[in-house]
C-alpha cells in the first residue's frame, strides 16, 4: 500500500521565518518515513514556494533555506483534487503528484492567520491543524477575546485601538484606557509572537507604547495588568466524534529579571522553564482543563492549540490567550505538556497527521 504523502510547508514571508524552520526541523526529524512519504516545501522570505530537497531535515538546521536555489522550483496553485504542482525556473511543471495532507509549520501573517488554510481549502487539500476561521480569530487578539468572552470564558479587560481611532479620536481612547487602571500592557492585535509588546504606566508611556505596537500592526490592544501565575494547557482534537482533550497543565516559570513579554526570554529557553504538572490545587487544574477545551471549541479549533491562563493570588483563572499554532519543537510547551500526559512528540505528530487525513473535505 502506498504511504500517504505529507507535505511539510515551512518558512514564510514574515519575521518568524527562523522559528518556523526550527519547528519544521523537529517535525521532519520525527515523522515516520516508513509510514509517510515526506515532501518538504519551503516558502522563501520573498514569498516563493520552493520544493526542498528530500533530506531537508539536515539542511534546515542552520536556520536558513540553503537548498532554495538547488531545489529551484516554484510552487503554483494546485490544479485541484489535492494535487500539488511545482514549476521550475523555466516554467516546466514538476509534478509533486497527489499530496494527501499538508502540515503547515509557519507563524504569523500569511500563515497562522488562516491565509494558507484558505489556499489549501480552495485547492481541496487536507491539512493539519485549525481551519480558516479558527486560525484567523486566534491570530487577532481582539476577535479572540470577543469570541471567548461571548462563550462565557473569563478574559481580562481590554481596549481595542483601530488605526482610524488612533489617528482621529485619541482623547476618547485615553479615557477608555484610563478605566483599565495603570499599568497596562500594549500589544499589536495580530503579531506572531511577543514582538511589539510593552508596558505603560501613564498616558505618555501609553502613547509611546501604542506607536511601538503600531510598528507591527495598525490595530493595537491595550490590556489591564493581571498579576498571576502563568499556567498553560494544550488541547488536542480526538479521533472520531469524541470531544477534544486537555493535557495536564504546566506552569511557565520566568527566571531572572525578564518580563513575560520579553521576546528573548520566551524564545531562548535559559531564562524560562516549565513545571509539569503545574503545582496547583486539583480542582483548579480540572476547571482550567475544562475551560481550555471550551476555548478550543469556542473558536472551532482543530488539531492542536495551546491555551494560556493567569491564576491570580485570589484564586481566579483568567484566560489570557489561545494559540492555534503554538511553538512546536519537541522542547516547546505544547509538545512537552502532551508528552507529560502520555503522548510523546513523535506520536503527537502522527496523531495530528491522522486527524487531518480523516477529516472530511468541504464544509465541516
Ligand atoms: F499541528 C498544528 F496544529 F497544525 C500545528 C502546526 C504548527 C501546531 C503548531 C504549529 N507551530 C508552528 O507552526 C510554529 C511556527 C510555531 C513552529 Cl514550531
Amino acid at each position: 500500500t502506498p504511504r500517504p504523502r505529507v507535505a511539510v510547508v515551512f518558512g514564510g514571508r514574515n519575521s518568524e521565518h527562523a522559528v518556523s524552520i526550527l519547528g519544521a526541523g523537529s517535525v521532519l526529524e520525527v515523522i515516520d518515513r516508513s509510514k509517510y512519504e515526506v515532501v518538504p516545501v519551503g516558502i522563501a522570505r520573498d514569498g516563493r514556494w520552493v520544493l526542498a530537497s528530500g533530506d531537508q531535515r539536515y539542511a534546515i538546521e542552520g536556520g536558513e533555506l540553503p537548498s532554495i536555489d538547488a531545489g529551484g522550483a516554484e510552487l503554483a496553485l494546485p490544479s485541484g483534487g489535492g494535487s500539488l504542482v511545482a514549476y521550475d525556473a523555466g516554467s516546466i511543471p514538476v509534478e509533486l503528484g497527489q499530496v494527501d495532507v499538508v502540515f503547515p509549520v509557519m507563524h504569523g501573517p500569511f500563515a497562522e492567520d488562516g491565509t494558507i488554510q484558505g489556499l489549501l481549502e480552495m485547492a481541496g487539500v487536507r491539512y493539519v491543524g485549525s481551519g480558516v476561521l479558527a486560525s484567523a480569530v486566534g491570530m487577532d487578539k481582539s476577535y479572540m477575546k470577543m469570541v471567548l468572552a461571548a462563550c462565557g470564558l473569563p478574559v481580562g479587560r481590554y481596549v481595542t485601538i483601530r488605526d482610524r481611532d488612533w489617528r482621529t479620536d485619541r482623547d476618547r481612547i485615553l479615557k477608555e484606557v484610563q478605566e483599565l487602571g495603570w499599568p497596562v500592557f500594549v500589544k499589536p492585535a495580530r503579531a506572531g509572537s511577543s514582538q511589539g509588546i510593552s508596558k505603560a504606566a501613564d498616558p505618555a508611556e501609553l502613547e509611546r507604547a501604542i506607536e511601538f505596537a503600531r510598528e507591527h500592526d495598525p490595530k493595537v490592544l491595550v490590556e489591564a495588568a493581571i498579576t498571576g501565575r502563568e499556567i498553560e494547557c494544550a488541547v488536542l482534537q480526538s479521533p472520531g466524534d469524541a470531544p477534544a482533550e486537555a493535557s495536564v497543565p504546566g506552569e511557565v516559570l520566568v527566571h531572572g529579571d525578564h518580563e513575560f513579554f520579553d521576546f528573548e526570554a520566551k524564545y531562548i529557553g535559559e531564562d524560562m522553564s516549565l513545571a509539569v504538572p503545574a503545582d496547583i490545587p486539583a480542582d483548579v487544574a480540572e476547571d482550567l482543563r475544562a475551560m481550555a477545551v471550551r476555548a478550543f471549541e469556542a473558536l472551532g479549533c482543530e488539531g492542536l492549540s495551546r491555551v494560556d491562563f493567569f491564576y491570580t493570588s485570589d484564586g481566579r483563572l483568567i484566560l489570557n490567550e489561545i494559540n492555534t499554532m503554538p511553538g512546536f519543537t519537541a522542547m516547546s510547551v505544547a509538545p512537552q505538556l502532551w508528552a507529560a500526559s502520555g503522548l510523546p512528540y513523535g506520536e503527537l505528530v502522527d496523531r495530528l497527521i491522522q486527524l487531518a487525513l480523516e477529516r472530511p473535505a468541504g464544509l465541516r
